[in-house]
């Protein structure tokens, strides 16, 4: 059998997704997600305009071969429109030999090494009391892990803060239909390091040691920051500090292991395992956060991960509602079948999402299982897509209060 059919669908039932969907001579198909927030359009260009054609006649049981066919065969490699491309049809051919082998995915990648997949919530608030009203929603739905985010004072709108009111918030979507350019938010770096840890002494005192608790950096501390940050916050036994300081500079992070033991997650701006190499042979992080849209598909994925297991570091999957459920269910296959699993985020899609996805993935007292449908276990309903038209949307842009341009 051959690929015969590549399609690429762009739709945006609430925010944007791009979904790739390849049909093989026999009928069979296989979706892949290729969501790249706030630049969708350019990998459904890269996948319609310049991979499409290479698929067509293709053998679609070589998944190795084609992703070396798609990595190696353009000459220019690696960035993030080039590798969620790949993601797409690895993803996609992924699906269509596990629906071939009658099986779910995770059963070609080793079958289950747990019950089922651990996930966070995304907790936030402008302020403690909603925090703590989101908290307690999220404790009563069964999530044993969240992600706290809050506001700083002095500050407006900063990354991760639902300001859609207290409880649980499903509906945080960072990236603004906001026309011609993003929006811009301000940021003080002093404010934040000063506000932070007295919240997590709250969120202690209150709740207890035994909830997980994450938190976001969003990669807008300096090094040394950084160090101080995760220093002061160590009391407070986070799970992790996420993207503490941008973790492409990977040799920073030697100073924040040099002053303090909180856990470090970085990743989710990475494409390759090439972005990590330092991070893992030095054990500066403790946890992989890249989604599997953004880091080249399963194929890739899977041998970051195994890996990372050599040097001692989890998983941490990235799950925010920008990923498609094609991107999540992909995740959760193989969060059901390494070793090395460490947690996965997960940001339900609101409704509309899933008339648009019929997914098979369910939770259950905090924990997620990818189902045992055969393949990936997502399908595409392509009419209610295409109810759903494009719309450009941006993530905002952070400034310092001096307006100097800051990592949002
Ligand atoms: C965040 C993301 O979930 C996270 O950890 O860092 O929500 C990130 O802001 C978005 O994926 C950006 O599109
Ligand atoms: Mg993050």
């Amino acid at each position: 059998m051959t690929i015969e059919i590549v399609d690429v669908t762009i739709t945006s039932p609430g925010r944007n997704f791009v979904t790739l969907k390849i049909t093989t001579s026999d009928g069979i198909t296989g979706l892949g997600d290729a969501t790249l927030n706030g630049r969708e359009l350019a990998v459904a260009a890269y996948l319609s305009e310049h991979v499409a054609s290479m698929l067509v006649g293709r053998d679609e049981d070589r998944i190795e071969d084609t992703w070396q066919y798609l990595y190696r065969g353009p000459y220019w490699r690696r960035g993030p429109v080039t590798m969620a491309a790949i993601a797409a049809v690895d993803m996609a051919l992924w699906d269509i030999k596990a629906k071939k082998a009658g099986m779910p995915l995770y059963q070609l990648l080793g079958g289950a090494s747990r019950e089922g997949v651990r996930v966070y919530a995304h907790a936030s608030g402008t302020d403690y009391a909603a925090l703590s009203n989101a908290i307690t929603g999220y404790k009563e739905l069964g999530y044993t892990a969240v992600r706290v985010q809050t506001g700083v004072p002095g500050l407006g709108q900063i990354y991760g803060v639902s300001n859609a009111g207290p409880g649980v918030r499903y509906d945080y979507e960072p990236a603004k239909r906001s026309g011609a350019r993003p929006a811009e938010e301000t940021w003080d770096t002093r404010n934040y390091l000063s506000h932070m840890p007295g919240i997590f002494a709250q969120i202690r005192e209150e709740f207890g040691t035994d909830l997980r608790i994450l938190h976001d950096g969003h990669h807008r501390m300096s090094p040394i920051e950084a160090a101080r940050f995760a220093k002061d916050i160590e009391p407070y036994d986070l799970f992790w500090l996420e993207d503490c300081t941008p973790g492409e500079d990977q040799t920073a992070l030697r100073l924040v292991r040099q002053h303090s033991t909180t856990p470090l997650a970085i990743g989710e701006v990475f494409n390759s395992v090439y972005d990590y190499q330092t991070l893992i042979t030095e054990r500066l992080i403790d946890y992989v956060r890249s989604a599997v849209t953004h880091t080249g598909g399963i194929t890739a994925m899977k041998k970051l991960l195994d890996f990372a297991a050599i040097y001692g570091i989890k998983s941490g999957i990235h799950g925010p509602t920008d990923i498609s459920p094609v991107g999540m269910a992909a995740a959760l296959h193989l969060d059901l079948a390494i070793h090395n699993f460490g947690i996965q985020e997960y940001m339900p899609h609101n409704e509309k999402t899933l008339e648009v996805f019929q997914t098979s993935f369910t939770f259950d007292e905090g924990f997620l299982h990818p189902g045992d449908l055969p393949g990936l276990g997502v399908e595409l309903d392509e009419e209610a897509a295409a109810a759903h038209e494009y719309t450009k949307a941006y993530l905002p842009v952070n400034r310092l209060l001096d307006g100097t341009v800051h990592d949002w």
